[in-house]
């Protein structure tokens, strides 16, 4: 059986105090309706997630590190460094990790017309939020004969961000990108459906282990190919986490840090206002409307940045709501418990 190299797959010295005695710790590397496989120091494990954890809503996601006792059930999860965290789509309240313990999160978009500045924002926005450092991986440059005007586009929304252009087709800045993940450091590749994730995660580890398919013609838009997140190890070491695609990326529980740190053109003309509370609509000496009047700001970005802002406001909310509810119903049970006690006595 394969075996592994805990440093190689990322582990860190500290983490081995969260141990107890009888545990060895193992990294979840599939995961798929509800099944997990996960690496650990002796090979490959298929491990459980008792009722117990799930019961408590633990949540394990793909890159999570989890303490595992001889029958391969799990017994904790360790301490993140990071998660990426959605809104899950369908649902108006319910978190849902796609990647946890990540160093690099590569927003993938293809140049082309998936190329979307708006959900760049929303995707900057929650990987800002999450701990790990994001960066923009523009594919399928061979379509293109000149990719860099959209490029400008993207880097004009993405401040500080690195702009990486690739071709898996032609090899263009597969490598450059491969280099960023030494040893032990993982990745993980978000995005719409039909990008070419999968396919640039192929190019690097040089054969066709991860199934690809072709977008629609008339449209571009991918078939949902990759079905399950999984954990890749790169030959000469990094991981890097393949996802299905993304339909949307609904913001959950996201600070006004991350916001602003998304927006960080916005929110330094703020600081300009004369008004610490300026709403930015119509007061004197707005250093915002300023910069939309001398197009220093586009509208749209200014537009997206309030919208992003409701919408934190609006998931906040209905998170206060959920966890008083579910306070709600623990105090409920707890009365419950103590009558039947009191029955019994
Ligand atoms: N021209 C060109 N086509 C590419 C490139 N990369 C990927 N493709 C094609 O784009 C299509 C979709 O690629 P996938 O790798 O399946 O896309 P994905 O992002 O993994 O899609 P999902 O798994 O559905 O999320 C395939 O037909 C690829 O051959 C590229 O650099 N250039
Ligand atoms: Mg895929
Ligand atoms: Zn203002």
């Amino acid at each position: 059986m394969h075996t592994f190299d805990l440093g190689e797959l990322g582990f860190e010295p500290g983490l081995a105090e969260a141990l107890e005695a009888h545990q060895i710790p193992a990294r979840v590397a599939v995961e798929h309706r509800g099944q997990y496989v996960a690496y650990a120091e002796h090979g490959e494990l298929r491990v459980r997630l008792p009722g117990r954890l799930r019961h408590e809503g633990a949540d394990v996601a793909v890159g999570d590190w989890v303490a595992v006792a001889d029958d391969a059930v799990v017994q904790a999860v360790l301490p993140r460094r990071s998660a990426i965290v959605r809104n899950a789509a369908g649902f108006a309240t319910s978190a849902q990790t796609l990647a946890a313990n990540v160093d690099v999160a590569f927003v993938a978009t293809s140049l082309g017309p998936d190329l979307e500045p708006r959900r760049i924002e929303r995707y900057l926005v929650s990987i800002w939020e999450s701990g790990a450092s994001p960066e923009i991986v523009l594919t399928k440059a061979d379509r293109l004969d000149d990719p860099w005007r959209l490029v400008a586009e993207v880097e004009a929304v993405a401040l500080g961000v690195p702009v990486h252009v690739v071709s898996a087709l032609t090899g263009q800045g597969c490598d450059a990108l491969r280099h960023r993940l030494t040893a032990g450091t993982t990745a993980v590749l978000l995005g719409s459906s039909g990008v070419g994730k999968s396919t640039l995660v192929n190019r690097w580890l040089g054969q066709e282990l991860l199934a690809t398919a072709e977008t629609r013609a008339d449209d571009d838009e991918g078939r949902h190919t990759t079905t399950r997140r999984e954990l890749i190890l790169l030959p000469g070491g990094g991981l890097v986490i393949d996802t299905p695609g993304l339909r949307e990326l609904q913001l959950w529980d996201v600070g006004e840090a991350a916001l602003g740190e998304a927006f960080a053109d916005v929110e330094e003309l703020a600081g300009d206002c004369r008004f610490n509370d300026c709403s930015h609509t119509r007061e004197p000496d707005c250093a915002v409307l300023a910069a939309l009047d001398s197009g220093e700001l586009p509208h749209e970005r200014l537009d997206s940045w309030r919208k992003l802002q409701k919408e934190l406001r609006a998931v906040a909310l209905r998170h206060d709501a959920r966890l008083r509810k579910e306070e709600a119903r623990k105090w409920r049970l707890r009365v419950r418990e103590g009558r039947a006690r009191a029955r019994l006595r």
